[in-house]
């Protein structure tokens, strides 16, 4: 006999017979990433079996609290998912568990910041991070003259370190001459545009001297670190964190690293003190600013971790960063200005001003045209919604198997975008709206961008792309 259902849904049924339209606009954003071209430095494509996990029954549990210790019946299968994530977790980055902890609860990489400055720090606490116009992050204190943007500049007390504007690299001089007079208590080694390596062991030196904690934010680097193929922030910082969407290519998560052990002797007693990081930043997460952590996130990283410990994913990284050296000397070659003049990892920073471009009208055409790049501040500018640059990044492409032939044709793609813009902006007024308009309405320029687009979904069409077939 056939069970009736109260609600005439059984819960069986797939995406496109319960929800037609949202099913329609899943095909059609998964048909948007296959035929345009991923640039976005900070984008990856997650693969199929993360993607199974997150798409699993575990969406369904409750767990508040961490494994042998929940609030909640019912959850031995989730304990054992969420110690296999830690355990990989260490694996993936080389550490020992007498020496780091990880808290793999973070739903992402501002949250995870969070947690470490709330369970670290005290109200109006000082704290120092890259500029976010030079290539920082929101969370790592962004405020402008008149206006706290981010909670960390709310809560805590920030001040910027910059970069050196003769070489487009931080200015660790700077940054310790200040760090002199601001005695902050965390300073943060990260970016979200900067294409290359951090000082680690220069920052732990300033750190130590006044006396402050080293947070490295790995996110958009992690993948590489994993792989072995840049200095880990391992060797030198108290805490690390980390996204786990970007280069490490897993779902839409968070993670945070932080030392145990034995942290110094006591000069008197010569007995040990210990790192008492891991029950502040722990509890900081939860109660203190999470609730039921993601399952079936948490099982995703696990899967990701996993494959960051392989050689594939080795492979996968210096593909990554060799395709990243081709880019960039292609857009040399092509005319193209970059801050620090190359790169070091996954990305490149272009500044456009010297072509008489900006990054918000290339990031139009581009965007018309199915290449999908962010407008990205560079040193000197004044305006954050039409900054003077780019951002271009690998990691997206070279997950659909793009070799180094391949990104010089994306840069020549790129490089006909960049004429486009420059072709339209002479022909429309100052305004950014002006320039959208006259792409739409000047037919020489329509023709010039459909041109393009037709192009580029030909070209990337043909790549494979990980993931499911159809969503
Ligand atoms: N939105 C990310 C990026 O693009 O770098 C950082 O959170």
């Amino acid at each position: 006999m056939c069970m009736r259902w109260v609600s005439g849904l059984t819960g069986n049924e797939t995406m496109a017979e319960d929800d037609p339209e949202m099913w329609q606009l899943l095909q059609e954003e998964k048909y948007r990433q296959k035929r345009g071209l991923e640039l976005i430095a900070s984008e990856n494509f997650c693969t199929q079996s993360g993607l199974e996990a997150l798409g699993s029954c575990l969406n369904n549990k409750y767990s508040e609290g961490y494994p042998g210790q929940r609030y909640y019946g019912g959850t031995d299968i989730v304990d054992k998912i969420e110690r296999l994530c830690q355990q990989r977790a260490l694996t993936a980055f080389r550490l020992s568990g007498d020496d780091w902890g990880v808290n793999v609860q973070p739903y992402s990489g501002s949250p995870a910041n969070f947690a470490v400055y709330t369970g670290l720090l005290k109200p109006h606490d000082r704290i120092m991070g890259l500029d976010l116009p030079e290539g920082g992050h929101l969370t790592h204190g962004f405020m402008t003259d008149t206006k706290r943007i981010s909670a960390t500049s709310i809560y805590f007390e920030s001040m910027p370190y910059k970069l050196n504007p003769a070489t487009g690299e931080i200015d660790y001089d700077r940054l310790h001459e200040h760090a002199r007079l601001f005695r902050p208590r965390l300073i943060i080694a990260g970016a979200s545009a900067y294409a290359r390596l951090i000082d680690y062991k220069r920052m732990r030196e300033i750190c130590d001297e006044v006396n402050a904690v080293l947070l490295a934010d790995m996110a958009h680097i992690s993948g590489l670190v994993a792989a072995g193929l840049i200095p880990s922030p391992f060797d030198h910082c108290h805490v690390v964190t980390s996204t786990t969407h970007k280069t490490l290519r897993g779902p839409r998560s968070g993670i945070i690293f932080f030392r145990r052990g034995v942290k110094s002797q006591d000069k008197k007693t010569g007995k040990p003190i210990m790192y008492d990081l891991e029950e502040r930043i722990n509890f900081a997460l939860f109660p203190g600013l999470q609730g039921g952590p993601h399952n079936h996130a948490i099982a995703a990283v696990a899967i990701a971790l996993k494959q960051a410990a392989t050689p594939a994913f080795r492979a996968y990284q210096e593909q990554v960063m060799s395709n990243c050296k081709t880019m960039a000397d292609a857009l040399i070659k092509h005319g193209y200005k970059l801050v620090s003049g190359g790169t070091d990892n996954h990305l490149v920073l272009v500044d456009l001003r010297p072509k008489g471009l900006d990054g918000a009208r290339v990031e139009t055409v581009c965007n018309s045209c199915n290449i999908t790049v962010n407008k990205n501040s560079v040193p000197g500018d004044k305006s954050a919604l039409i900054p003077g640059g780019l951002r271009l990044g690998t990691p997206a492409l070279t997950s659909r198997n793009f070799k180094n032939k391949d990104f010089e044709y994306v840069v020549e793609l790129l490089d006909r975008g960049c004429s486009i813009a420059l072709e339209a902006k002479a022909k429309s007024g100052k305004k950014l709206t002006d320039f959208k308009a006259t792409l739409i309405s000047n037919s020489e320029i329509k023709a010039k961008v459909e041109a393009l687009q037709k192009e580029v979904n030909e070209f990337s069409l043909k790549f494979p792309m990980p993931g499911f077939e159809d969503h």
